[in-house]
């Protein structure tokens, strides 16, 4: 089984939590030892991204300590071509629907597509979309915001994401964000697109992960609680409330 049909099996009967780690922000090994207490509470996959600038040593190194201690699939959540690490199970090949840079809509997925084509690295299709505030992935990503009242348009990119192919949409509000992508938005893209939507940015509470769940998020990313507290009984609560 690959990747994307591993999380369309579970998707069939349950909801899904991904772990988001940064590889600058640990050593590798760290990192490993995160993923496997992430794991022990039920997280689903971890995602590998997030900062710019992240070596290709770095970024291999972490993969393998992560895949040594871990069975769950480790993805890559890229920022640019230019760090691509052949030994994760798969890569977001995702393009940032909102930007008004074509950088970001396909231009860096131009640079890369011929070797991961080439090597077997398995690419999921994704359709990533900023919504206010962004933080800095919508800066770096010069990404067009989507006000967090602007359903029509959130609508319009999710749905022009799943007529383009994608197999996955992704509402985005940013890592840290003060607040996680509004219920309403969530359910309004969720009524709209067929295929799983991911939900993430701002989410640091059972509470508010829940929320999102109930509005109709099939996959919650979180980031900043891990990296800012390790893996506590928050964490654990937060996956268990996606569970429920
Ligand atoms: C960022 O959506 C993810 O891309 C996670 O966000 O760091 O706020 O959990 P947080």
């Amino acid at each position: 089984m690959n990747v994307m049909e591993i999380i369309c099996n579970k998707l069939e009967t349950q909801k899904l939590h991904m772990t988001l780690l940064d590889p600058d922000d640990q050593e590798p090994s760290v990192a490993a030892r995160i993923a496997s207490e992430a794991v022990a509470v039920g997280t689903d996959a971890i995602m590998l991204g997030g900062s710019t600038g992240v070596t290709q040593e770095i970024l291999d190194e972490t993969v393998i300590a992560i895949k040594s201690s871990v069975d769950i699939p480790v993805i890559l959540f890229p920022t640019e071509a230019k760090a691509i690490s052949l030994m994760a199970d798969a890569i977001y090949f995702m393009s940032l629907l909102n930007s008004r840079n074509p950088k970001f809509l396909l231009g860096e997925q131009m640079k890369a597509a011929a070797l991961i084509k080439k090597s077997g690295l398995e690419p999921i299709s994704m359709g990533y979309i900023i919504v206010e505030p962004g933080m800095r992935a919508g800066m770096v990503g010069e990404a067009e915001l989507i006000r967090r009242d602007d359903m029509k348009t959130a609508i319009g990119y999710s749905v022009a994401g799943e007529l383009l192919g994608m197999k996955l949409i992704y509402l985005e509000a940013g890592s840290g964000a003060p607040e996680p992508v509004p219920s309403a938005l969530i359910q309004g893209v969720r009524k709209a697109i067929d295929i799983p939507l991911i939900v993430g940015g701002g989410i640091r509470s059972p509470e508010q992960a829940s929320a999102a769940i109930k509005a109709g998020a099939d996959i919650i990313v979180t980031g900043t609680i891990v990296e800012e507290e390790g893996i506590t009984e928050k964490f654990r609560n937060i996956v268990k409330a996606i569970k429920a």
